[in-house]
């Protein structure tokens, strides 16, 4: 046979000493492992060094999944036994690293994203649906995840110069340490920077709403036009989901990348890890509020009210923080909470904003 296979490496697909010594720890040294590249209906698609498998999950699995966070998800390693060259049956997985997960507003369970990644870059687009309240969103997903968050404002060939200035003077204000990328895929800006972060071994995830390009960034990382991407006649149909499934893409340069279907929903999983990070100032200022639990909406001595009175904090900023710990915290109540919840919460809103007209000049 001509064919010559690309010998690869279990290193090569992410696997580390991390897995390595878990799959010890746990005694599945005799089975197979596999990491998972695409998520079906009911189905995973794996690779591991030889070969990619159509996977099931058997009834019985090693670990017990019970949480929909429990069951397989793009990017984990997988525990598994091998049918014949195109099949495979997955047993469970190995423990993560770490976790790229939302919440919808209307679910209890958590949605993984994606896991063992190493970066996410969160895409947004310069022109239409232009959002920082939403970026705040995602870093704190990135946080709680334990995942490095990168900004890539894409399409900066629609705006000019000033525009971008200005947008890019915003988002550093915003969040003053973390790392943006100025990219544009018809004009090729920010590929170089975007391939730095981008090592052999490694995983990255792209994130973003629909449109925005998340697709045609890999396809430049790739060289190629191997992911399929909105039609120019369709870019300004906001309900079109190009991308619908997760799916792992191995670079030229032995990075590995995760593309993912547009997100309409960005749920904050979990109240408090990720928020106080992404919300440091925040944090910061509330260690010299007068009282402890103070909720920084209306009490006297509150360090948070007194340094948007002066200026020194950004009102939006705050009142994106007011919004999403609301949220993180509704998301963690029980369903009884919840409608008790959901009568009072028209009332805080009101008194909140109330509480700011005293701030208007
Ligand atoms: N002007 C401009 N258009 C771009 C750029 N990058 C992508 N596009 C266009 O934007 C549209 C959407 O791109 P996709 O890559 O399909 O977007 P996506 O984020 O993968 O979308 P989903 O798969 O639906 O989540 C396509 O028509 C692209 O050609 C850019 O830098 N500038
Ligand atoms: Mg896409
Ligand atoms: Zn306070």
């Amino acid at each position: 046979m001509n064919n010559e296979i690309k010998r690869i490496k279990f290193e090569d697909l992410g696997y580390d000493d991390f897995f390595e010594l878990k799959r010890r720890s746990l005694g599945l040294t005799e089975y197979s492992i596999a990491r998972i590249i695409t998520e079906y209906k009911e189905m995973y698609r794996v690779r591991d060094v030889n070969n990619e498998y159509l996977a099931k999950i058997t009834g019985k699995q090693i670990f017990n999944a019970t949480r929909r966070e429990d069951y397989p998800a793009v990017g984990d390693w997988a525990v598994i036994t091998i049918v014949d060259k195109e099949n495979a049956i997955i047993h469970g997985v190995l423990p993560r690293k770490t976790m790229l997960s939302k919440k919808y507003s209307n679910k209890q369970d958590i949605q993984v994203i994606a896991t063992n990644i190493d970066i996410a870059f969160i895409v947004e687009s310069v022109n239409r649906d232009y959002n920082l309240n939403r970026f705040e969103r995602y870093l704190i997903l990135a946080n709680e995840g334990k995942i490095k968050p990168v900004i890539v404002l894409n399409k900066i060939d629609l705006i000019s110069e000033e525009e971008l200035n200005f947008k890019i003077k915003q988002i550093k204000e915003r969040f003053d340490n973390i790392d943006v990328i100025q990219a544009s895929t018809i004009k090729e800006n920010g590929l170089n920077e975007l391939t730095n972060y981008i090592e052999k071994g490694k995983t990255y995830c792209f994130i973003g709403s629909s449109g925005v390009g998340k697709s045609s960034l890999i396809n430049k990382l790739l060289g190629k036009n191997e992911i399929k991407t909105q039609e120019i006649s369709n870019s300004t149909n906001k309900g079109k989901h190009t991308t619908t499934t997760r799916e792992m893409y191995f670079l030229e340069n032995g990075g590995i990348v995760i593309d993912n279907p547009g997100t309409r929903e960005v749920g904050i999983a979990n109240a408090n890890s990720g928020l106080d990070n992404i919300f440091d100032e925040i944090t910061a200022l509330s260690k010299n509020c007068k009282y402890s639990d103070c909720t920084h909406t209306h009490e006297l001595g509150c360090a948070v009210l007194e340094a948007i009175k002066a200026q020194n904090l950004d009102k939006d900023k705050y009142l994106n923080y007011l919004k999403l710990k609301k949220e993180a915290e509704y998301y963690e109540m029980n369903d009884v909470e919840k409608r008790g919840k959901d009568r009072k919460f028209g009332k805080f809103k009101k008194k909140v904003l109330d509480q700011f007209k005293k701030f208007e000049p």
